[in-house]
């Protein structure tokens, strides 16, 4: 119930939210008993060029992917919306011999994401390897290797869970090719961190969300989490249809953060390894009057005196593995602070579940 006392609008998306810390584990488990999963680490192990493939938040979930593969495979790995390979072949340097695709559609229908499969595939001889929610999808006829988490997706449009859930599973495989044996623990340490908070983050996030009027919302992390700050802002704008801009947290300074006022309210994704410096742009943040959310692992004295809320996370993590609880606080901003607004995230404004093209 929110303070108005009606029953709360968004309650499929709010629910999707809150099951992540249970779907995580038993989707990765699944995944990791298939033949699939075994089968793809050795038929990729001479693939040293990684493309990450996606639209919307499957792009976004492919940028966190290819930072990830970077860090724990050792091999080159990068990102691209599956309009550029359609529309900028060329632009994108498809190598056959070394290059590998990974194309990302929860619903495996999105028309770009099935349309760059086929061309990946078939114009260019780049081998292609799926990831869905939906195991019978034209994506999965279009791979060659197809990976299905069925357990991740959403009855709702707006994608919470199967975001964290497909970035876990590129995590797992990527860890696997670099003999990393560690990262499956930690995804499992990482749950269950969140199962013990997520409840009271919903809480703190419902409070926030009434107590504030924002004009806009800003988003900011470096590195690894920076396509975080990407997806958090799509996620507040799909929900509460409110104005959100993402930037390299340093970037700020050099002219957006003109926009700075009491009614901005700014996440900082606090990384380990940049932490000091990124701390010192949300300290200069907060004297411009801003509204400061901080997302961390562990909340250090500098991110104390600095934020207005804070989001200690706390699992006993590798970075790498940041982006998926990081982002639940912003999904249940985006959500709660729609609802404040009179929207119901179940049925966002102006959106379909899936685009597709003639
Ligand atoms: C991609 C997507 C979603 C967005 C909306 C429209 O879907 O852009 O990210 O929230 O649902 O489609 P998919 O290709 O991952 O199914």
């Amino acid at each position: 119930m929110n303070s108005r006392g009606s029953s709360i609008d968004g309650r499929h998306t709010l629910a999707e939210i809150l099951s992540q810390p249970r779907v995580w584990p038993a989707a990765l488990h699944e995944l990791s008993q298939g033949s699939s999963f075994k089968a793809l680490l050795s038929q990729s192990n001479e693939r040293h060029d990684w493309l990450f493939v996606g639209c919307g938040t499957s792009f976004y979930l492919a940028e966190a992917a290819a930072s990830a593969w970077t860090l724990l495979s050792g091999r080159k790995a990068r990102a691209l919306p599956a309009s550029e390979i359609l529309l900028f072949p060329d632009l994108a340097r498809l190598d056959a011999k070394r290059t590998q695709a990974v194309i990302i559609s929860r619903s495996g229908c999105t028309s770009e994401a099935v349309r760059a499969a086929e061309a990946l595939r078939v114009v260019h001889n780049v081998p292609t390897l799926g990831i869905t929610c939906t195991p019978d999808s034209e994506l999965a006829r279009s791979c060659e290797r197809t990976l299905a988490l069925p357990a991740a997706n959403e009855q709702s449009l707006v994608m919470t869970r199967s975001f964290t859930t497909m970035f876990l599973a590129l995590v797992q495989l990527g860890a696997a090719l670099g003999a990393d044996l560690t990262v499956a623990a930690s995804i499992q340490r990482a749950a269950d961190s969140m199962a013990a908070r997520v409840q009271q983050f919903n809480q703190q996030i419902e409070t926030f969300s009434e107590a504030h009027e924002f004009e806009d919302f800003v988003y900011l992390a470096q590195g690894p989490l920076f396509p975080v700050a990407r997806e958090a802002a799509l996620k507040v704008t799909e929900m509460s249809c409110s104005y959100a801009q993402a930037y390299h947290t340093l970037e700020f300074r050099h002219g957006p953060k003109a926009i700075v006022s009491p009614h901005t309210c700014l996440t900082f994704f606090l990384s380990e390894s940049g932490m000091k410096a990124e701390c010192e742009v949300m300290s200069e943040m907060k004297d411009l009057g801003g509204a400061i959310i901080a997302v961390c692992n562990h909340a250090s004295e500098a991110v104390k005196r600095s934020a207005d809320v804070i989001f200690e996370c706390a699992g006993e993590i590798p970075e790498v593995v940041f982006p998926a609880p990081f982002i639940v606080p912003a999904q249940l901003l985006g959500l709660h602070y729609g609802v404040k607004k009179g929207f119901n995230p179940d049925e966002p404004r102006n959106l379909s579940r899936v685009v597709i093209l003639d």
